[in-house]
């Protein structure tokens, strides 16, 4: 896997930056992602959805996770921001994000998954709460994204090229979960190109990393 050398690891340091995060999370986990390929120090906290710290609801009234409070009092609540933030901090931040920030085609990847894609995976995901349809009705919706994501890996080894950038690690979790909802089908898939590139993603050490248990603390 081509990929920049990593700075350090997050530390326990209190004067470092603090992420509120959930496991699960696929926005919690693309901002994890961000930081740690950036190597910049972040303290992670996993919170829980049904019971959130006062003190990320002061900081962040929406009440979504991931939530960034920087040492010096600022406030990042979008995970995107947070990625761009912990991005823009790597020696090799142009090599994430090409163009100096998120470019337009990356912009456009991500707003379809953040919208149309995430959509139709929460239906097909929880799709006893949409009864309207049947799951595969979803599926099928979620499968024009999946299918747009297999062309582009047909002709190149990541999602805008044969380099990681941010559209990778923002799309991943997302296309994961969706994978998770029936792996058996997903595996089955004609997706093949896709199916290599999210394994390869979800088995390098940066990924596994960001998903363990241990990584998080819990602040209650
Ligand atoms: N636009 C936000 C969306 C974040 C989001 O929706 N996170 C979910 C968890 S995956 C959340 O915190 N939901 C609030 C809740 O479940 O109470 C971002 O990109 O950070």
């Amino acid at each position: 896997m081509k990929m920049p050398p990593n700075r350090q690891d997050a530390s326990s340091n209190p004067a470092t930056a603090l992420l509120y995060s959930f496991r699960r999370c696929p926005y919690a986990i693309r901002a994890r992602l961000a930081i740690k390929l950036s190597g910049v120090e972040v303290r992670i906290h996993e919170v829980s959805l049904r019971n959130k710290p006062q003190a990320m609801l002061d900081h962040s009234p929406k009440g979504t996770v991931p939530v960034l409070l920087l040492p010096d009092g600022r406030v990042i609540d979008q995970s995107l921001d947070i990625m761009c933030w912990a991005l823009a901090q790597h020696q090799a931040s142009q090599w994430f994000m090409p163009d100096g920030a998120l470019s337009a085609e990356v912009q456009a990847l991500i707003q379809q998954n953040d919208s149309a894609f995430k959509q139709a995976l929460d239906r097909y995901k929880y799709a006893e709460r949409f009864p309207e349809y049947p799951a595969t009705t979803y599926r099928d919706r979620a499968e024009v994204f999946l299918d747009l994501l297999d062309q582009r890996l047909q002709q190149h080894a990541y999602l805008t090229g044969e380099c990681l950038s941010v559209a990778d690690l923002a799309i991943v979790p997302f296309v994961r979960q969706c994978a998770l909802v029936d792996a058996e089908w997903f595996y089955a898939s004609r997706y093949r190109h896709l199916i290599a590139w999210l394994d390869g993603l979800l088995q390098s050490a940066w990924f596994i990393s960001v998903m363990e248990k241990s990584q998080v603390t819990n602040l209650r």
